[in-house]
């Protein structure tokens, strides 16, 4: 499959730059006109269908409403370098600390301005400090209450601080970061360097990034990313590990290893702890002691005791431990040592197994763009099917297709695909509909409608707080009808935002196990639903995985991976999902065929 390069940097983080830039802008004290312009800026690219790197390359962003030049030359100089000349000369005359404390409810650009001029505050420690001696009531315009409101924010936003990050949001960070360091080193500065940790074996939050490198100068490299424009702070700057804070509260380790030890250290730092206990164990019953540089002997094996050994790759590692390769999402202490000794692991999953996706809108819903553009960046990917799956009515938020919209868009579908078989395109526009499961349990489109398309996606946007008796009844209703071949995003959460509803997911996969409907990993980075324990409990019981990105927009189709991560997490074999096969083979196994 030709891929797409994925870019480094999505249209959202151009936004929050420029949105960086308005916020500094007001704070300094600038003229309504200077910082508004960027602010407006960030919002049109926020909801642009198209992604900005292109337009970027094709010269045309001041074509763009609200883009002008100065604003075309920022954005410009993000996507290379992910920093702009305006962000670092308004960083040397706003502390950029002050950004945060705009985002404590009640705090605006003006009130914080005000309270770093007049009392010096720039972190929001001194904010809190200030609060808690009510110097902050002194201030004309300001009381007891503000002073009240502040400490309730800054509790907020320190619990924000100390929550997870989803991996959507970490692992562009975790990459901007290293295409930074290499970018601002000399290029045989750094030999290898590899995100470990939660991240490397895709969890779907992460704690921390753990970043492993291999450089002839680790002062240098050290250095370097002490001064990164992405970090806020330094927490600790050893001469073989640094750890700091990025703008935004995600915390980094940078560990520079030596090459000798890179296989254990990278080994080592991947985890997840629970694995490597028992990899630990394992060792120890051979007569070495495993640590994060090597293996030393014990004594009670065959080699004498204070003998070691390293290894320059995981791989040697692995094998002299009598294991196979263990690839990083099984390294969850869930039975997978077991099977690597017996040679016995599972081929997981990977993204070039993915021949088309079966979730995906068009402007006809919510999407962004045509149905033509998203099946044209399809076709880009090196795809060979892709289902149209507008939100049905009954959704209320958004347009929504009927049977009468779904007939119009029969016919354009059934054109497109004519005209790519003209072509020799091999590719097949797919029609279908997101089906809304309603409040009751009942489908928003009548059966006869259902039964003219291709593949039904059914699933619940509304009444979310359902109890997990009445939510569960509701969805089996769905799953049992003969027409709903996918259930799309079974517990709709929102990573960080929104529970999963209490659905009873054991009784819903045996329902979907018996019934032949297939279950979605939903792949969009913040709904990641099913999650990797599910996903493994619906194999077993017997049921098809689809994977679809649930594209509303064209960049949409980069989140595939994320869904593969969840479903090589849940160990899944590209037998078990079936947008693996070519669409005749995937349409015979829907349960109506
Ligand atoms: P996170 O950051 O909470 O999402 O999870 P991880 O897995 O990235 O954990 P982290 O950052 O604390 O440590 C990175 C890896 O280092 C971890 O996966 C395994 C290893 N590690 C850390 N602490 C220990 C430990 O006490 N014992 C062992 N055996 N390994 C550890
Ligand atoms: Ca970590
Ligand atoms: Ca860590
Ligand atoms: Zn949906």
């Amino acid at each position: 499959m030709n891929a797409k390069p994925t870019h480094t940097f999505t249209n959202h983080d151009v936004a929050e730059h420029l949105r960086l830039i308005a916020t500094l802008k007001e704070i300094k004290g600038e003229g309504r006109f200077h910082w508004l312009a960027f602010r407006n800026a960030a919002d049109v690219i926020d909801n642009l269908p198209e992604d900005v790197n292109d337009i970027a390359a094709a010269g045309t962003l001041t074509d763009l409403p609200g883009v002008g030049k100065g604003v075309a030359e920022v954005i410009e100089q993000f996507l290379a370098t992910g920093d702009s000349e305006l962000a670092g000369k308004l960083r040397s005359q706003v502390p950029v600390t002050l950004v945060e404390l705009t985002e404590v409810p009640g705090l605006g650009a003006k009130k914080v301005a005000r309270l770093w001029r007049e009392l010096g505050i720039t972190t929001l420690a001194e904010l809190k400090a200030a609060a808690e001696a009510h110097r902050i009531r002194e201030l004309k315009g300001f009381g007891a209450k503000t002073e009240e409101n502040i400490l309730k924010g800054v509790a907020l936003l320190e619990q924000r601080r100390h929550a997870r990050t989803p991996l959507g949001v970490a692992r562009p960070q975790a990459l901007g970061l290293i295409q930074a360091l290499r970018e601002a080193l000399p290029a045989d500065a750094i030999t290898a360097i590899e995100p470990a940790g939660s991240l490397r074996r895709w969890k779907e939050t992460v704690g921390d990034l753990d970043i492993l490198a291999i450089t002839p100068d680790p002062a240098q490299v050290m250095a370097a990313f002490q001064q990164l424009p992405q970090v806020e702070e330094v927490l600790l700057g050893g001469e073989t590990k640094t750890r700091v804070r990025l703008h935004g509260g995600l915390e980094c380790d940078l560990r520079v290893v030596e090459p000798r030890h890179w296989g254990t250290a990278l080994q080592y730092f991947t985890g997840s702890k629970a694995h490597n206990i028992e990899l630990r164990e394992l060792a120890l019953k051979q007569g070495w002691s495993l640590s994060e540089y090597g293996l030393k002997a014990t004594g009670k094996g065959d080699a004498p005791a204070g003998e070691e050994r390293f290894f320059e790759t995981e791989e040697a590692l692995y094998a002299f431990l009598g294991l196979d390769w263990i690839p990083p999402e099984m390294r969850e202490n869930r039975g997978e040592i077991a099977l690597a000794q017996t040679h016995a692991l599972p081929h997981l999953l990977t993204r070039d197994d993915i021949l088309g996706e079966l979730h995906g809108h068009s402007d006809w819903s919510d999407g962004r763009v045509s149905i033509e553009a998203m099946a044209e960046a399809a076709i880009a990917r090196g795809y060979r099917y892709w289902l149209l799956s507008d939100h049905s009515v009954g959704l209320g938020v958004t347009g929504g297709v009927d049977g009468e919209k779904l007939a119009e868009q029969r016919k354009i579908v059934d054109a497109l695909n004519a005209q790519w078989a003209r072509e020799g395109v091999d590719f097949r526009l797919l029609l279908g509909v997101e089906l809304e499961i309603l409040a009751d349990g009942s489908l928003a489109l009548p059966d006869d409608v259902l039964a003219r398309l291709d593949v039904v996606v059914a699933s619940i946007h509304s009444s979310l707080r359902q109890d997990r008796e009445t939510i569960t009844e509701r969805c089996l209703k769905a799953i049992r009808n003969p027409h709903v071949d996918i259930l799309g995003h079974p517990t709709s959460r929102l990573l960080g935002k929104r529970p999963p509803t209490e659905i009873d997911m054991e009784r819903v996969l045996q329902a979907c196990a018996e019934t032949g409907t297939v279950v979605e990993i939903n792949a969009h980075p913040w709904r990641l639903d099913l999650n990797d324990v599910h996903a493994r409990r619906a194999v077993d019981l017997g049921c098809k995985i689809a994977i679809s990105t649930d594209a509303h927009r064209l960049t949409d189709m980069d989140y595939l991976i994320y869904g593969v991560g969840v479903a090589r997490r849940a160990w899944l074999t590209p037998d078990d999902v079936i947008n693996t096969r070519p669409v005749d083979a995937m349409l015979a196994l829907l349960k109506k065929n």
